[in-house]
């Protein structure tokens, strides 16, 4: 078991969930305290310590470094994209001042490693929509996208200004079921696959053709936990890596279901989340973490679809 202790925050959250319980594995349940403002999550009770904690009160961020003599941060809170747009300041505040708290004590207590996500939602209309490389014209749109640009510069920052060992990707759409995902564009990824086992049918918001860069948790986790072990010395990008897994529309993903439930039917009502789609890109460039961490995705979408399908199943029993 390794010493480090760890403090996740936003661990009842769709990704949360998974690493909480992938990094209590590595580093044994106590040395892990999970924090959110919600109510501890089922899957989490009795794996570990559970603290209620609002990130943006940064006294009681402080104190419970202090008192749990955490090393490391891994900070999930956030707005998405799509409930970010119904309130752009709330979002922009959230998103900011809680990386902001983070970062500063990190600083002032020298925490080993802190990891905060960023998004492919940093790209913007104008970012080249295939491959979309990890240096381009980056003019994101949405505030949710602002933010997290704005938040990888911060996070470059502190580690150029102060030597703050933080760690970043872009993560596409992720896909899961043990945990639901939080106000996203791309959540439409796995309402589909709920509600073709529930009722089969699906109405989606997002056109049939809209492609958008997407991974299956499992991926996402290990990519994580791969980026946060690797020596530090092969990090060159400390802002945030771009990350791929697989690419695809609505329709594409129906077709992979139609494979397992062929009566399962969809139909198409775009709603606001749509223009957020079409600002995003259609596959993701992500060479420099291949070449510096190793990164490989293991799930394309026939494999994810049948993971999920087969979980889910058994979930709703
Ligand atoms: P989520 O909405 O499912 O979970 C976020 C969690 O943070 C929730 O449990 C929420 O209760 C908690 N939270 C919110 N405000 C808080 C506060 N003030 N104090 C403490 N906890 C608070 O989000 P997620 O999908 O798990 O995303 C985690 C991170 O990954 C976010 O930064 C998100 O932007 C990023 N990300 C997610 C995806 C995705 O597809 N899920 C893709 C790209 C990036
Ligand atoms: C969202 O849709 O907002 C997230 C993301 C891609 O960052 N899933």
């Amino acid at each position: 078991m390794k010493k480090d202790k760890i403090l996740v925050i936003g661990a009842c959250g769709q990704i949360g969930v998974e690493l909480t319980l992938a990094l209590r594995k590595m580093y044994g349940g106590n040395n892990v305290v999970a924090s959110d403002l919600r109510e501890e999550h089922e899957l989490l009770k009795g794996t570990g310590p559970y603290v209620s904690l609002d990130v943006m009160n940064k006294e009681m961020l402080h104190v419970l470094v202090i008192r749990h003599n955490i090393t490391q941060v891994y900070l999930l809170a956030a707005i998405l994209s799509a409930t970010g747009e119904k309130n752009p300041l709330l979002a922009w505040h959230i998103n900011m001042q809680s990386l902001l708290n983070v970062l500063d004590i990190a600083k002032e207590e020298g925490l080993d490693k802190i990891y905060w996500p960023s998004s492919i939602a940093v790209f913007g209309p104008n970012s080249p929509k295939e491959t979309t490389p990890q240096h381009t014209i980056i003019e994101p749109t949405t505030i949710y996208g602002i933010s997290k640009f704005a938040g990888e510069r911060w996070c470059e920052y502190y580690h150029h200004r102060y030597g703050t060992d933080v760690r970043s990707l872009r993560y596409p759409g992720l896909i899961s079921y043990k945990s639901a995902p939080g106000g996203g564009t791309t959540d439409y990824a796995v309402e589909i696959y709920h509600e073709a086992l529930d009722e089969g049918h699906y109405k989606c918001f997002l056109s049939e053709n809209t492609y958008l860069p997407m991974m299956y948790m499992p991926d996402a986790i290990r990519a994580t936990i791969e980026l946060m072990e690797a020596d530090s010395a092969r990090i060159t990008v400390r802002s945030a890596y771009n990350l791929s897994g697989m690419s695809f529309s609505p329709k594409e993903i129906a077709g992979a279901i139609q494979q397992h439930i062929p009566a399962f039917t969809v139909s198409y009502e775009p709603d606001y989340r749509q223009d957020i789609a079409n600002s995003w890109p259609q596959s993701i460039d992500d060479g420099e973490a291949a070449k510096d961490w190793g990164w490989q995705p293991q799930y394309d979408l026939p494999k994810m679809t049948e993971d999920m399908l087969k979980n889910l199943k058994e979930q709703k029993g």
